[in-house]
């Protein structure tokens, strides 16, 4: 007899049993981000029916004001996770400041950071996006911007949601990395891709190559040298999407690079919303992360918006693009 496929919210259950003291907190904020995930993720697929894409503020055929999906997103997520009453304090991307809680969350003792719908320069040309998520425990005194501004190394939760193909929902709590698929017909993420572990080497290098004339002579010899591998061919993939280059490497091996210009100094991801959560996730599944001078999860946030260069993926690829920033700078 077949047993039935395991849903997100029986592994989240599951989980939570392996922690006696457990109060179920923890696990709320999860559902109700995986719920967001789910209308965000009907907001996506929709898109090209309804013409919700285009300027904020424009009307649909209801007359009722539309929004655009990345600020809708932002919404979402922020209407799932104030409810709970357990997150002292949000930041989103999309966001300047800190996202207003209200009073209920004082006592809440998590504290969430996102990037509600990232890879904004795909959602109007119908290619994959995503949502990135980290959650930290409350940091001990009451300044809720320290609770933001954790190591990454601190996170105990990071995830992502992937509206591909299909949509999935991939995550860790520092016990290994595993994938979700929605299955649209139940409502349901189903454990699709457990215990994922990226390969110790790829085949696929993942960068913007137009920015070539400005990078670094570090990187410039790294992809020169990667272009003629001694050992296997290499092949270049930019979706330009993080969730989706960061998760086909995942799942496949290689690197992804996002790193400092003569244009962007500090490189262009942001070290809260995107780098961190990835870097968690990959490190669980055995991978690397950097920004060229230290483990990304090491750094210490000073800003809620700082950047920073960003190369994770297979250990082997990782390490050798620090030789090359050792030897090359
Ligand atoms: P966003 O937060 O405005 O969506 O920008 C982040 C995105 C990443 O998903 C992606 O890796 C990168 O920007 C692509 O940058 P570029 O357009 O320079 O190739
Ligand atoms: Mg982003």
């Amino acid at each position: 007899m077949s047993t039935s496929p395991m849903s997100l919210s029986r592994f989240m259950l599951e989980e939570e049993r392996k922690h006696p003291k457990a109060v179920g907190d923890f696990t709320l904020i999860l559902e109700q981000i995986a719920f967001a995930a789910k209308i965000i993720s009907r907001e996506v697929n929709k898109a090209g029916l309804v013409s919700i894409l285009g300027a904020a503020s424009t009307h649909n055929i209801h007359g009722e004001t539309q929004q655009k999906l990345d600020l809708f997103s932002n919404e979402e997520m922020i209407k799932a996770l104030d409810p709970t009453g357990k997150v002292c304090a949000m930041a989103s991307e999309e966001m300047d400041d800190m996202v207003p809680v209200s009073d209920k969350n004082l006592e809440g003792r998590y504290a969430v950071v996102f990037d509600p719908l990232d890879g904004s320069s795909n959602i109007d040309v119908n290619v994959s996006i995503g949502t990135i998520f980290g959650i930290y425990k409350r940091a001990n005194d009451n300044d809720c911007l320290k609770s933001l501004l954790q190591k990454g190394k601190e996170l105990v939760c990071a995830g992502y949601v992937i509206y591909g193909s299909s949509t999935m929902f991939v995550y860790t709590t520092g016990n290994g990395v595993n994938g979700f698929t929605l299955d649209p017909s139940v409502g349901e993420f189903l454990l699709s891709h457990p215990n994922i572990k990226i390969p110790e080497y790829g085949k696929i290098y993942s960068i913007n190559e137009s920015n070539y004339d400005r990078w670094t002579k570090g990187i410039q010899e790294y992809v020169k040298f990667i272009k003629n591998h001694p050992d296997r061919q290499y092949t270049a993939r930019w979706i330009g999407s993080l969730v989706a280059d960061f998760h086909r490497n995942l799942l496949k091996g290689g690197v992804f690079l996002y790193p400092e210009d003569t244009k962007n100094t500090k490189g262009k991801l942001r070290l809260l919303y995107e780098a961190n959560p990835m870097s968690f996730i990959v490190e669980q599944a055995g991978g690397m992360s950097t920004n060229g001078r230290e483990r990304i999860l090491d750094i210490q946030p000073t800003s809620l918006h700082e950047k920073t260069p960003l190369i994770l993926g297979s250990k082997y690829e990782v390490e050798l693009y620090l030789q090359y920033r050792e030897k090359y700078g």
